[in-house]
């Protein structure tokens, strides 16, 4: 495994003299560039463009390409020095024309333009890329689905597209335009009714009213990961699909902080006309606990009023009735008043009551809603039933464990509903039993790094380690076919990749997920006795480390760096568990919905363990995830957010850096870099190079034989040469520049000589 960390793994071995250009470390620019002014022993003293003189290492400085176009190259792999700052500069020239998209070798980076552009993504642009051969046209969302589509028809292969990228970075927005393309090629022309493909698209507002929220990082942030099959038939068309979603955030339902939000359907439906909040009882945002937490009720540029009627609209062509779309709203406006049943003392001790009148006038709101008794709902909450073995008692709950007890009830609802919306919407499209292959299209959450860090944030570095690893051996094995293509010997290239820190996770027995489910099950666990464990366990793991000042944190060395965990809430986060009493309530409620997001648990369950591990649970999806993808021909697209602004035209350096190396494109060129990142045709190389070799081209000659002996006059070593190609090792490049840069001046210098000797 490369130190991503360390950019010294993208180190060109050159020859840098006085007066070279060359880039270097800057603490605010990432890179700079900059000309050598001196050179004493390791060392090198740079005049940088933006007027500092700096010392650094000679190992630290890289080469920088004079001849490089100025509007940057639309595909990496086409630079003729591969490292970091000259990836980083041909990315913002790109940025600064609005060109977002550019390759590296077939992975598509996606810089987020937080503008719309005016018609990249219109109809004649999806026309054009119909078709049309991988990399001819510019580098664009609608080439990568095309490729998987032609693939697909093809190979009779299955094809899967990964988008990742970190929040805000625009997968989502990427999914989209993937689908709609999908939807254009393979979609029926002018068919009556509701089509599959219209059903596909269509999902997205109703999935994103329910699963997407403001949050600091991305006013639309999607708080789940979604992993969307489309089926075809075998002429091409769209025959079916399945939506699998990974992991809600459960704990926003009731709580949110400034400036974010809760789900927007909260929003949507206190905007919804006059009738139906007056049917809901519902009042402004403002007056529900589990809105005005937040300050924030508004987002700009948003109508909640018009998202609402969209969202109607899109949930009656994925095939919600109107009366599950009254139901849905129906428990949305109830757990909005669920929120605000205030708890007090009660009579007895330990006991607790509504409130006051209002407390009261929510709670019979909630249960009018939710179609279940007054009484029950309130003893639900209020108490809990203790089984000894002597008898069966009831007993009270304090206001505070009330209100736990509350919330509880309100993330249970909101999850289960959220499930439903995806199984319905899965029934209604349908999945075509005879379809061969499809196209698998993944949104998923980046890797996340915050001051506090928990059991979600594990979750999601999980995904992401897996997810790279996959990344790497695919990028390994592209390579390792191009080289196979041009017969080229490929066998000393070798690359560690991230196994230790996935066995550290989720290795059965003894991971942090199966030691995680161990705590859960044993009744006097605690965080620290959790913490514990794992120091004991993993004292010498090079992937985990203990913190030394804390006693229950613990840090990861993640692929894309350390991240510090906290673990006071594993545990509970981990139990997926429903209190028996809310399963009850709900499970007996008269309107079928909502029993119906209760089903009764089969016997075996409800008696013994009530334990069901949310982590083992993700690990599984994840396993499941994982085959499918392996049983597909993936496509990458990673997307970048070039600043934390959410605007327009600022492109940050470091920021950008940090995100090319969390998304593995820095890896990908370290996994190229291991073997031949240089390639050049025959004829390109003797354009550039045939001046250090004069004699190789002369009268007749063979291009290939010809590029041999230019190589072999410079002295190189180790480089290939392929069928059509030259594979040069890092460095060579430059040093084949070097040379060229040396015959061209002391050719100069002769013209200069003779000129003066005539004059
Ligand atoms: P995300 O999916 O990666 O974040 P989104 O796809 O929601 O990010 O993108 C965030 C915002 O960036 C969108 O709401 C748009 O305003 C803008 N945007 C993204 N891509 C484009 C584009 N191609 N053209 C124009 N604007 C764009 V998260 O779901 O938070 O991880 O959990
Ligand atoms: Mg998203």
């Amino acid at each position: 495994m490369a130190d991503v960390k360390n950019p010294k793994v993208l180190a060109t071995p050159v020859n840098i003299i006085v007066g070279s250009h060359v880039w270097v470390e800057d603490p605010d620019e990432a890179w700079i560039d900059g000309q050598v002014t001196k050179i004493t022993g390791k060392d090198a003293q740079i005049q940088t463009t933006n007027g500092k003189t700096v010392t650094e290492k000679l190992s630290k400085i890289y080469p920088k390409d004079l001849e490089a176009p100025p509007g940057g190259v639309d595909d990496m792999t086409k630079l003729s020095y591969l490292h970091e700052p000259g990836v980083l500069q041909n990315l913002k020239a790109r940025y600064e024309l609005n060109e977002i998209y550019t390759y590296t070798g077939n992975i598509l980076i996606a810089i987020n333009p937080f503008q719309r552009l005016p018609h990249i993504y219109d109809s004649h642009m999806m026309q054009q890329y119909k078709g049309a051969p991988f990399g001819e046209l510019s580098p664009h969302v609608f080439a990568v689905a095309d490729v998987a589509y032609r693939a697909m028809i093809n190979e009779l292969k299955s094809n899967s597209i990964l988008v990742s990228g970190e929040s805000g970075a625009g997968k989502t927005e990427t999914t989209k335009m993937l689908m709609r393309y999908l939807a254009f090629l393979g979609g029926r022309v002018a068919t009556e009714g509701r089509t599959v493909e219209q059903q596909v698209l269509e999902s997205n507002p109703v999935l994103e009213a329910f699963g997407n929220a403001k949050t600091v990082r991305n006013n639309n942030s999607s708080r789940f990961g979604k992993f969307v099959e489309i089926q075809f038939d075998k002429h091409g068309r769209i025959s079916g699909a399945a939506i699998r979603t990974y992991l809600l955030e459960r704990s926003r339902v009731c709580q949110v902080s400034d400036p974010e939000r809760n789900y927007h359907c909260f929003y949507l439906l206190c905007a919804a006309p006059a009738e139906e909040v007056e049917k809901y009882k519902l009042g402004k945002p403002q007056s529900y606990h589990y809105l005005n937490q937040s300050h924030c009720y508004e987002l700009v540029g948003v109508s909640d009023a018009h998202d609402y009627l969209a969202t109607r609209r899109a949930m009656d062509i994925v095939g919600i009735s109107e009366k599950e779309q009254e139901a849905i709203f129906r428990v949305v406006a109830a757990i909005l008043h669920l929120g605000n049943i205030v708890f007090a003392k009660g009579k007895e001790v330990d006991s607790s009551v509504p409130k006051d009148d209002q407390a009261k006038f929510h709670l019979n709101t909630t249960a009018e809603l939710l179609m279940c008794d007054v009484k029950a709902l309130e003893d639900a909450l209020c108490k809990r039933v203790m089984v000894t073995p002597e008898e069966v008692i009831k007993r009270s709950l304090d206001p505070q464990s009330a209100t736990v007890s509350r919330d509880g009830l309100a993330k249970t609802l909101y999850s289960r509903l959220f499930d439903w919306l995806v199984d319905k919407i899965n029934n209604s499209i349908g999945q075509d039993p005879n379809s061969n292959f499809l196209i698998g299209v993944l949104d998923i959450y980046g890797f996340e790094s915050f001051k506090a860090n928990s059991f979600e944030q594990f979750c999601i570095n999980f995904t992401n380690e897996k997810l790279q690893q996959h990344f790497n051996q695919h990028v390994f094995k592209m390579e390792q076919e191009e080289y196979t293509k041009e017969k080229i010997n490929w066998s000393y290239i070798e690359f560690v990749d991230n196994q230790d820190v996935l066995d550290l996770i989720e290795k059965k027995p003894g991971g942090i997920v199966a030691l995680l489910d161990e705590a859960c099950m044993f009744p006097k666990s605690t965080h620290e006795t959790f913490a514990n464990k794992l120091y004991q366990t993993f004292k010498n793991h090079k992937r985990f480390i203990k913190p030394k000042l804390s006693r229950t944190d613990f840090t990861i060395a993640h692929y894309a760096g350390d991240v510090l965990y906290q673990s006071d809430q594993f545990l509970d986060k981990n139990k997926d568990y429903v209190v028996p009493e809310h399963q009850d309530l709900l499970g007996v409620s008269k309107c079928p919905f909502v029993a119906g997001l209760f089903p009764p648990l089969p016997e075996e369950t409800s008696k013994s363990s009530k334990f069901s591990s949310i982590g083992s649970r993700f690990k599984l999806q994840l396993q499941q995830l994982m085959e499918t993808l392996n049983s597909t021909e993936p496509h990458y697209i990673r997307c970048v957010k070039p600043n934390n602004q959410l605007k327009p035209a600022i492109f940050e350096n470091q920021n950008i850096m940090q995100q090319l190396r969390c998304g593995g494109v820095l890896e990908a060129i370290r996994i190229s870099m291991a073997g031949y990142p240089t390639r050049k045709p025959f004829f390109e190389f003797i354009n550039r190079f045939g001046l250090l070799c004069p004699e190789a081209l002369e009268g007749n000659y063979d291009e290939k034989a010809a590029c041999q002996k230019i190589l072999e006059k410079a002295g190189l070593e180790g480089f290939q040469v392929g069928l059509t190609k030259i594979f040069l090792r890092a460095g060579q490049m430059a040093e084949l520049d070097a040379r060229r840069a040396e015959v061209l001046s002391s050719a100069a210098k002769t013209i200069q000589r003779r000129i003066r000797t005539h004059i």
